[in-house]
């Protein structure tokens, strides 16, 4: 077994290595190693100063996340902190790449910090609804001033070497290897070059103001801020005796670890890369050099935003020279809103629109590795683009539908190479939103599916592979829980507090809501698409297609569930009331209140439910990647985990008696799936089938 911390030593200085593949986390191997290292050294004689550096892509990338929740095992870092701040010999750490959380308190115990050009530092701790528990908040307030200590720890962000060393953070930074460097900066140390200083020694003075603005700002966000104001309380205790504000900060890590933020970050943070095991990841993507988009709508010219800003060239297809105007101005617009976000630099706009051409010619696609199809959604149209594509396209290239529902294998079924046919599902705003669904339908060759992932990466987005069927894993699991609202609604709850009891939960906006801003035309069509596949025994509601044929669509007509004023207020829109009383009355419905919590229960509780049978199907591999679709799609509360995560901890047991309650009212709707039904007779988790997938 190779060792995670080795030592040399080079005359009087020594030099100690991490290498702990693949960012260093601070496990036990990596814990005890340190300790094990300076413990030798330490009685070394000949030794006159030591430098830590890391080996591999990065410094200590923080602690290793996967070995929370499981009982410690001894050294733990806050003593490896204090050992290592406690050595009788100076230590510089040398920081490369992230030096993020755990890592960045190592380097903080450390008795002087050099870091590489391009190195980031950074106390993520808070996106895992945790604060720093190795002394990053006694510490830090040390070296640097109030305001960037209470970013640092309440934000999460890294900031960049030049910040660190301006803001205190760090000491130098340098040019060079690691390793190199090490020695060097060992040496400096020694001779005085570089100072050494003990930072629990160096006095504290925090910014009563600062952090009485940064209190009242957390509090203010209410649940949302509890996280940042926990980590703040601990900045508060920097001003006490070390040891005495270190357990305090200690005893709130060990709150935030039993968190149910903490729970649902943590899955959120494994689910986004978790959804990358796939069965296809060892197949070689193709290369793709020349991307065409087909559709300069909102959708295509989302996605050739999407793809410009990651360096490639596009193409898009448009029908007429109007449209063409219209697609070129809004992805200009687009890069425009990337600029002023900071995520595209002035000085790369020219060089990034000058690779977009916007024509009507379709031959232009010849050369493209890539088609991306984002045209009106009817197979009749599909049909006829894939046809034309196929002619057109050249041998190997892959040919993409952004259907949000329509069968892939259908689609495939219009061309000789259904081999390179697949769903590439991208979520409005295209160049914003993170989720691509990959849709592999049942002749997609295996590279086509890597390189749809491959994509997904080089356009800094989460891939999750679905299979075929109506709406593939998002929309089809929404399809079902929306309804959920409308039955709440006709029932008697007011269709705004079931937007506020959602917010409430922690989602960004109400069903309703979020209705009017998609347009409430987009499921009127669906709608009407299904109308004939609708079962008999499903129970419907008519208010949204009475909006819709008073010609208010939402937000882009001014009118939808709320009126919207040009104020930039909302106020109810007076004619929904009057359509749910008529309903109510043709349907005989007398109208009960609902708590907030029965809103949620039901609402989560449908979610799950068709959840639930995705996976139960296939069309999902694991529940967890049911959860990223949700979190990186659908908004739903990331700090929950995503809707499989949440379902664990109601318990399915529970679920299944929740279901049979709703039962008696709507049998067709609440029905208990197969896959929840075992988990409960079997008393274990959807956590427990993400382990076995
Ligand atoms: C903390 O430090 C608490 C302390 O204050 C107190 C303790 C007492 N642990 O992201 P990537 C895995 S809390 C375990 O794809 P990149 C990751 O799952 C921690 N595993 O690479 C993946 O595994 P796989 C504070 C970790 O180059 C692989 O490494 N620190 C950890 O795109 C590659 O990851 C953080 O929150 C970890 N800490 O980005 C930093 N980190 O291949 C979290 C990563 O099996 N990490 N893995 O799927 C990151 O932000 C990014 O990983 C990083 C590299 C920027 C470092």
């Amino acid at each position: 077994m190779t060792q995670v911390v080795t030592f040399e030593k080079h005359g009087d200085i020594a030099t100690i290595c991490i290498d702990n593949p693949p960012v260093n986390a601070a496990g036990h191997a990596m814990r005890q190693g340190v300790v094990d290292a300076l413990d030798a050294l330490e009685v070394d004689s000949d030794i006159k100063a030591i430098a830590l550096y890391c080996a591999g892509r990065t410094f200590v990338a923080g602690a290793d996340i996967r070995e929370f929740g499981k009982p410690s095992q001894p050294p733990v870092l806050p003593d490896v902190c204090n050992r290592i701040e406690a050595c009788s010999k100076p230590i510089v750490a040398i920081l490369h790449g992230t030096a993020l959380g755990g890592g960045l308190e190592v380097a903080l115990c450390c008795h002087a910090r050099v870091a590489q050009k391009g190195a980031k530092v950074g106390l993520p701790e808070v996106h895992l609804g945790l604060l720093p528990g190795s002394g990053g908040t006694i510490r830090l307030p040390r070296l640097t001033d109030t305001a960037t200590t209470i970013k640092m720890v309440t934000g999460g962000a890294p900031i960049s070497a030049e910040e660190a060393l301006e803001k205190g953070v760090i000491d130098r930074i340098v040019d060079g290897d690691p390793a190199q460097t090490a020695v060097e900066m060992a040496k400096e140390l020694r001779d005085g070059k570089l100072n050494a200083r003990v930072t629990r020694d160096i006095p504290v003075e925090l910014d009563a103001t600062k952090i009485a603005s940064a209190r009242a700002k957390f509090s203010a966000k209410g649940a949302g801020g509890a996280v940042a104001l926990r980590a703040l309380r601990a900045v508060e205790s920097a001003t006490k005796p070390v040891d005495e504000a270190l357990a305090d900060e200690r005893a709130l890590f060990i709150e935030a670890l039993a968190s149910e933020e903490h729970h649902g970050l943590k899955h959120a943070f494994f689910a986004e890369r978790a959804v990358a095991n796939i069965p296809e990841a060892k197949a070689t993507a193709r290369e793709i050099n020349a991307v065409g988009v087909i559709g300069g709508g909102t959708m295509g010219s989302g996605i050739a935003t999407s793809l410009l800003l990651a360096g490639l060239p596009v193409t898009v297809i448009e029908m007429a020279e109007e449209r063409v105007a219209f697609a070129t101005k809004t992805i200009t617009a687009n890069l425009q809103g990337a600029v002023s976000r900071g995520k595209l630099s002035e000085a790369a706009f020219d060089a990034t629109i000058g690779r977009l051409v916007v024509t009507t010619d379709m031959q232009t696609l010849a050369g493209a590795d890539l088609v991306i199809e984002a045209v009106f959604e009817s197979m009749e149209v599909k049909h006829d683009v894939f046809g034309k594509l196929d002619d057109i396209c050249k041998d190997g290239a892959i040919l993409a539908s952004n259907t949000s529902y329509l069968n892939i294998d259908k689609i495939a079924a219009a061309v000789k190479r259904p081999q390179d046919v697949i769903g590439l599902h991208f979520f409005s705003p295209a160049h914003v939103m993170r989720l691509l669904e990959v849709v592999v339908g049942a002749e997609t060759a295996d590279d086509v599916v890597a390189t749809g992932f491959a994509l997904a990466k080089r356009l800094r987005k989460v891939a999750v592979r679905a299979g075929v069927c109506d709406g593939f894993i998002g929309n089809r699991i929404l399809a079902h829980y929306a309804r959920s609202t409308g039955y709440m609604m006709m029932d008697g709850a007011d269709y705004e507090q079931i937007d506020n009891a959602l917010v409430e939960f922690g989602a960004a906006m109400g069903p309703f809501t979020v209705g009017d801003l998609s347009g409430l035309d987009i499921g009127w069509a669906e709608r009407k698409r299904r109308a004939p596949l609708r079962p008999s025994q499903e129970r419907y509601v008519g208010v949204a297609d009475k909006i819709c044929e008073a010609g208010d669509f939402g937000r882009k007509t001014g009118k939808g569930y709320y009126v919207y004023w040009p104020d930039g207020s909302k106020t109810k829109n007076p004619n929904v009331a009057k359509y749910i009383a008529e309903e109510q009355v043709a349907k005989g419905i007398t109208p009960r209140s609902f708590t907030n919590a029965e809103i949620v229960d039901r609402y989560i509780t449908a979610m799950i439910v068709e959840s639930t049978r995705v996976v139960e199907e296939g069309i999902a591999l694991r529940p967890i990647d049911v959860d990223a679709v949700f979190l990186f799609g659908y908004g739903f509360p990331r700090h929950r985990g995503g809707p499989l995560c949440y379902a664990d901890r109601i318990g399915a047991a529970n679920l299944v008696e929740r279901i049979k309650t709703y039962a008696h009212e709507d049998p067709f709707y609440w029905q208990v799936p197969k896959l929840l039904q075992k988990l409960a007779d079997d008393n274990t988790t959807f956590a427990d089938l993400n382990k076995e997938r």
